[in-house]
């Protein structure tokens, strides 16, 4: 019906993020290529149980349909396709529904799992190590899809039975706007779940087979991307720019050039990943896992040494005022490696304090040493000149971290000899309806 197309103006892309801890809507005016509304909420839903790290799928689901209506609904009714991204490598399972009873508004059922997210812990080295070899540049770690399916494999079988579906959270949100019955999944969030090869874009069935994988759970391909692809999407405007995102974790990231292809198989010890991104390309990564969540751990730490001792003060509060104290201290001798986390590549490999002397205890020697040990611990995994002879002659740095924290930006200054720039904030919500946008 053109006639009706036509007088639908001006059109909107949806873009949607199920991100780790909270869910963004937001609306793109196409023809300008900029956003008209957004929207975001904290899911609250985090399940953790010692080493297990699983969120409330009806609370993420719930927190969508609150921040979608939000929105204006004038703007709303104009929106010609929705894009979606999310948190990669996790996984949740579902009952497919069949005929009429397919959920389509986007309500989470009994028959939905929660989701075991990308930080999840349960599967321990040896676990790991005594899966098969996947037929992949990608190694797999804890939190990745198949690893978790895995898991419940060997030590919860019955879990698996009462489901037919698995996907990530923002495949499981296509299946329910569509009516799904399958789960379909993009090469990108595939990649994040391990035995996926990226250069023929299918799963490692033989592999998986051997090892009574149960293949019924595998996605097909299609539909949503991976939040970290759309988020650097939003931000990187030239090729020869790296993009440096610190918020709950740290990422350092740029595009590799159109004849690169992975290598053959896992490079275990190696901190570098490639992902697969748009067009063909591949996205060089150094993700650490230690990022504003180790400051953020520091700042509960003193506030509860505080409250110990008798004294209360919010943490919103003492992280002003430890940002303020390492202002005025530019150096530190103290070092910090702050991998309390440890990290993919090495996870036993944990936080240390170092070079301790009686005169460098302050308060702000402290948080300048842990700001800098971030950074340290983040071009320790790709450094500034593996990215100079990449030819990457800028830094655009994002993240939530970033922006609140003076310390952090000053130490990023000075970790890279190349420029650094701020302010286009990396955001996989704005990224994937750029996606759309620009394939229209
Ligand atoms: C550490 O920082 C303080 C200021 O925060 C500075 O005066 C001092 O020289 C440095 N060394 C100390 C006191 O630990
Ligand atoms: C993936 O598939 C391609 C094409 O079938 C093959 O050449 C390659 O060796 C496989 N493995 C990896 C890790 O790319
Ligand atoms: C930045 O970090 C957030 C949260 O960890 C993540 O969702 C997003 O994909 C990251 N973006 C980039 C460009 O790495
Ligand atoms: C401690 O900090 C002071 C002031 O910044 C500096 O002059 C001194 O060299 C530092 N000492 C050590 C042992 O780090
Ligand atoms: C440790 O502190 C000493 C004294 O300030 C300094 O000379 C040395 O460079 C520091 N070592 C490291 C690894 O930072
Ligand atoms: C960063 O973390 C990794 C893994 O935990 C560790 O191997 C490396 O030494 C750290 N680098 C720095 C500079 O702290």
């Amino acid at each position: 019906r053109p006639a009706l197309r036509m007088s639908i103006m001006p059109n909107y892309i949806l873009g949607l993020d199920m991100g780790t801890t909270s869910v963004k809507a937001v609306l793109l005016e196409i023809k300008s290529r900029t956003m008209a509304a957004s929207c975001a909420l904290p899911t609250m839903s985090d399940i953790t149980d010692n080493s297990a790290k699983e969120q409330d799928t009806g609370r993420i689901v719930d927190t969508l349909n609150q921040c979608i209506g939000l929105l204006p609904r004038d703007k709303l009714q104009h929106v010609s396709s929705i894009g979606l991204s999310g948190q990669m490598h996790g996984v949740l399972f579902w009952k497919a529904k069949t005929g009429a009873t397919i959920i389509t508004s986007l309500h989470a059922s009994r028959d939905t799992s929660p989701l075991i997210t990308w930080q999840d812990g349960r599967c321990s080295s040896d676990f790991l190590s005594s899966l098969p070899k996947p037929d992949s540049h990608l190694s797999v770690a804890t939190g990745f899809g198949c690893a978790t399916i895995f898991w419940y494999m060997q030590y919860r079988p019955e879990f698996l039975e009462d489901f037919t579906v698995a996907g990530t959270i923002q495949d499981y949100v296509v299946s329910m706007l569509c009516g799904l019955n399958r789960c379909m999944m993009t090469p990108q969030n595939a990649a994040s779940w391990g035995f996926f090869n990226t250069s023929s874009n299918q799963w490692n069935t033989d592999i998986l087979k051997g090892a009574s994988f149960p293949l019924h759970l595998l996605p097909q391909l299609g539909a949503a991307l991976g939040d970290f692809q759309c988020s650097v999407y939003s931000c990187m405007s030239v090729r020869t720019d790296a993009v440096l995102n610190i918020s709950t974790s740290a990422q350092l990231t740029f595009t590799m050039p159109a004849d690169f292809r992975p290598p053959d198989s896992p490079q275990t010890a190696s901190s570098i990943s490639f992902f697969p991104y748009f067009d063909s390309l591949y996205l060089a990564v150094a993700a650490s896992l230690n990022g504003g969540n180790v400051l953020a751990t520091f700042v509960e730490m003193l506030t509860a040494w505080m409250k110990d001792l008798g004294i209360e003060l919010s943490d919103a509060c003492l992280y002003e005022k430890l940002i303020g104290c390492a202002l005025n201290q530019e150096t530190s001798d103290l070092r910090v490696s702050p991998t309390i986390l440890g990290e993919r590549h090495s996870p036993l490999c944990l936080g240390q304090v170092t070079n301790i002397s009686a005169s460098n205890l302050s308060l702000g020697n402290v948080t300048r040493a842990l700001c800098r040990g971030v950074l340290d611990n983040i071009t320790s995994m790709m450094s500034a000149e593996y990215l100079q002879q990449a030819g990457v002659n800028r830094i655009v740095g994002s993240g939530s971290a970033l922006t609140r924290n003076e310390v952090l930006r000053q130490e990023v200054e000075k970790a890279f000899p190349q420029p650094v720039v701020y302010g286009q904030n990396a955001d996989s919500a704005v990224g994937v309806a750029m996606v759309l946008c620009d394939q229209l």
